[in-house]
Order: C-alpha cells, then sequence, then structure tokens
C-alpha cells in the first residue's frame, strides 16, 4: 500500500485519496496519514455475524472520497457480490500466488508443499468469485531448494512491490495488460 501511494505521489499518474482497513491497529494507516491520505478503518470483529452492516459501513467510508479505483492490499474480508458490484470493474486486488494456482490462504506452503518450482504473485479485477478474477499481472520468482514460506513470502513480496504499481498505472492510463514480470 505504500510503496503504491509513494508511486502515484512521485509519478502523477492518479491521486491517492484514502486508505482503509478492516483492523484499526494496522500499521498501514499510520503510514498513511504520514502521507497525507485521509484513513479509515471499519473493525469487522464489531459486526461478528453482521457482514451486511460491517460493508454497509466500509461502502459509507469508501463514499466519503469517491474513488475511481480501489486497490485490496492484504485485505482479509470476503466481499460480498453487492459490495464488488458497486466496484465492478475497478476494484483490484494483489494475491501472493500464481493464479489460476492457490487462491484462499496459505499459498507459500502450498507451492513449496506441492514441490512447484516457480511461485509468486497475481493481480486481479476483484469478482464474487474469490480470487477468481480477470489476471491484471503476474510476478513470478524461483522457488529456491530451502525454501521455507517465510523465506518464499519474502522474495515474493519484493516482487509485489514492482508488480502492483506498475500494474495499476497502467490500469488507469488503458494501457495494454496483463504485465508479466520474472524475477529470475
Ligand atoms: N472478495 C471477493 N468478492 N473477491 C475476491 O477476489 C476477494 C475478496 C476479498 C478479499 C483477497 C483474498 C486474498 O488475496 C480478497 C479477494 C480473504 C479470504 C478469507 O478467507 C480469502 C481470500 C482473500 C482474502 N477471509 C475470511 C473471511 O471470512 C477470513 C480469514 C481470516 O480472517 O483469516 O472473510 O487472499
Amino acid at each position: 500500500m505504500v510503496r503504491l501511494v509513494q508511486e502515484m505521489q512521485a509519478q502523477g499518474w492518479a491521486r491517492p485519496v484514502a486508505v482503509g482497513s478492516n483492523d484499526p491497529a494496522a500499521g498501514g494507516l499510520g503510514k498513511a496519514a504520514s502521507l497525507g491520505l485521509a484513513t479509515f478503518a471499519v473493525d469487522h470483529r464489531k459486526y461478528k455475524g453482521d457482514r451486511a452492516g460491517f460493508e454497509a459501513e466500509l461502502l459509507h467510508q469508501l463514499q466519503m472520497t469517491a474513488p475511481d479505483v480501489v486497490c485490496l492490499a492484504g485485505f482479509m474480508r470476503i466481499l460480498t457480490p453487492d459490495f464488488v458490484a458497486r466496484f465492478q470493474g475497478r476494484m483490484l486486488n494483489i494475491h501472493p500466488s500464481l493464479l489460476p494456482r492457490y487462491p484462499g490462504l496459505n499459498t507459500h506452503r502450498r507451492a513449496i508443499e506441492a514441490g512447484d518450482d516457480q511461485a509468486g504473485a497475481t493481480v486481479h479485477l476483484v469478482t464474487p468469485e474469490l480470487d477468481g478474477g480477470p489476471i491484471l499481472g503476474q510476478a513470478r520468482v524461483d522457488v529456491l531448494p530451502g525454501d521455507t514460506a517465510d523465506t518464499l513470502a519474502a522474495r515474493v513480496l519484493v516482487q509485489e512491490h514492482r508488480l502492483y504499481p506498475e500494474v495499476l498505472r497502467r490500469f488507469v492510463l488503458n494501457q495494454p495488460l496483463p504485465v508479466m514480470l520474472d524475477a529470475d
């Protein structure tokens, strides 16, 4: 998220307006405020069993700044089709696997256990199907002998920081996608 904001502010192809989280303690909120952005948090734990209520508040907070594009980065609450419809075709997510392999959680562990020789990250449009929307870009890294989920995650993260700003830049400028990056 910080990298996205920094590249937008440095290069000017988009204007970041707000950063939100489902966790009021998220470190990114303070960083976003330091970068001059509005911030908000909608604590999902206060809406236990009430996804509609959680999403209504999330929508309200987002609508305060009327974004053209919404970027998820480590957002961990499944969004309902009604919410997704509000931002259809303009909500992006970065997921730490080479989709369509390993939608959902624990992606790096699953890639290592499967013996894959490559892993990576994918930026995709958010649709009602979890991690199933159209792919806008991917970055690949080699899985190395001795890799653990943590060491692999760290190498993939470096590539996530290259991939997501490049995909977003092309997306908002209507340039050709997908972007395919190869680290190795
Ligand atoms: N919502 C929709 N409709 N479509 C997608 O593609 C989405 C989405 C919401 C989040 C991110 C995704 C990821 O990159 C994402 C993509 C959370 C879960 C999950 O199981 C799965 C995938 C992703 C994010 N969440 C549980 C829930 O009940 C909670 C899990 C937890 O708190 O640890 O929401 O990986």
